[in-house]
């Protein structure tokens, strides 16, 4: 499959011709990784050692155990390499702040960046940017950087890009699910991934623990502005009332904002000395990435995040009346959002 209309099209091939230049490598994605991150930098990863060349796969939180059944994430290292390689590839990252404060140092000396993402908010901090808007998923992007040469998209690496499609569009559900994904997942299938295991994987493989956590923020959710906003706070004595980590309330967001009637929710996590905060909206004239970047975060449309280092009340007093500000100009921009 070719994309001859893509205008990022030469772009893609840039990337490809400079790979094959260059023969030591670090593929890099952001901290807190999703599916995307890990997926598209461990198929990055694969292709290139499948090219002949040396490749460290770096993420700073190292491996997420959930993810660990995805090819090639169980050799990611949270350190960057002494010897530094020829070429850093970063992947899935809007900012370079993005692949943590331990690994930034060493990327921004590095001779060679290329930045591959589809982040509206993308700072365009390499030496080739192949930013896709309006990509699905960064895994969707390196498809098309990979997809030149046959050999590169093995059934493992078909496998990450699926999984971080997947994981990106939320099962094929979001507005960013056009019909260049649905034709990217076709080849991935013919290319050896598996769909119902990918799914199977991500979505029903919830720790127990994790699930008891998520209950009880959601018994004390609180609902704004006629039940169109919804707000979730997890407290960090939370984690351990109920045995579960971090990455047991990565998907709160979004079961928050799959209430009817919900159209942005919000998480604030309390994390070591600041609160992590995440958007989420099913209302395409929402944008979110607007109102995170505000806050000095960023993301996209209908998903963003930031970080606040101040009260939690001073956040809530700030926040909720610029969610309320959006889902007014959004209701008024589209009729057929429901007026609650
Ligand atoms: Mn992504």
């Amino acid at each position: 499959v070719s994309f001859p209309d893509s205008p990022s099209n030469e772009v893609a091939s840039q990337v490809f011709e400079a790979i094959i230049c260059c023969s030591s490598f670090v593929v890099v994605s952001h901290y807190n990784p999703d599916a995307d991150a890990y997926g598209s930098s461990a198929a990055v990863a694969l292709a290139l050692r499948e090219l002949g060349k040396r490749v460290v796969l770096v993420n700073e939180s190292g491996i997420v155990e959930r993810y660990r059944w995805m090819p090639g994430v169980g050799e990611v290292t949270n350190r960057f390499p002494d010897v530094a390689p020829e070429c850093v590839i970063v992947c899935d990252c809007g900012a370079l702040d993005r692949v943590g404060d331990s690994i930034k140092g060493a990327v921004v000396t590095s001779p060679r960046i290329i930045n591959i993402d589809h982040h509206v908010s993308n700072e365009g901090f390499g030496s080739i940017n192949l930013v896709e808007v309006g990509a699905s998923s960064t895994s969707e992007v390196v498809f098309e950087v990979l997809s030149r040469q046959e050999s590169c998209i093995s059934p493992k690496v078909a496998t990450c890009l699926l999984a971080g499609i997947y994981g990106d569009t939320g099962s094929f559900r979001y507005g960013s699910t056009t019909q260049k994904t649905f034709e990217v997942a076709l080849e991935l299938v013919k290319r050896g991934a598996v769909p119902h295991e990918i799914a199977s994987h991500l979505f029903s493989q919830v720790s127990l623990a994790g699930t008891m956590l998520q209950s009880a923020a959601l018994l004390e959710m609180q609902m704004h502005q006629g039940g169109t906003i919804a707000e979730l706070i997890v407290p960090r004595s939370h984690y351990e009332k109920y045995g579960a980590i971090e990455e047991d309330t990565a998907v709160l967001c979004e079961r928050a904002r799959d209430i009817a009637g919900v159209i942005i929710s919000v998480l604030i996590r309390e994390d070591e000395g600041l609160w992590r905060v995440s958007l989420r909206t099913k209302d395409k004239d929402i944008n979110l990435s607007e109102i995170a970047a505000a806050f000095g975060g960023g993301g996209h449309r209908a998903a963003a995040a930031f970080r606040w280092r101040k009260p939690l009340e001073e956040l809530r007093s700030t926040l909720l009346p610029r969610l309320k500000e959006a889902v007014i100009a959004g209701s008024l921009s589209n009729a057929s959002v429901p007026n609650r």
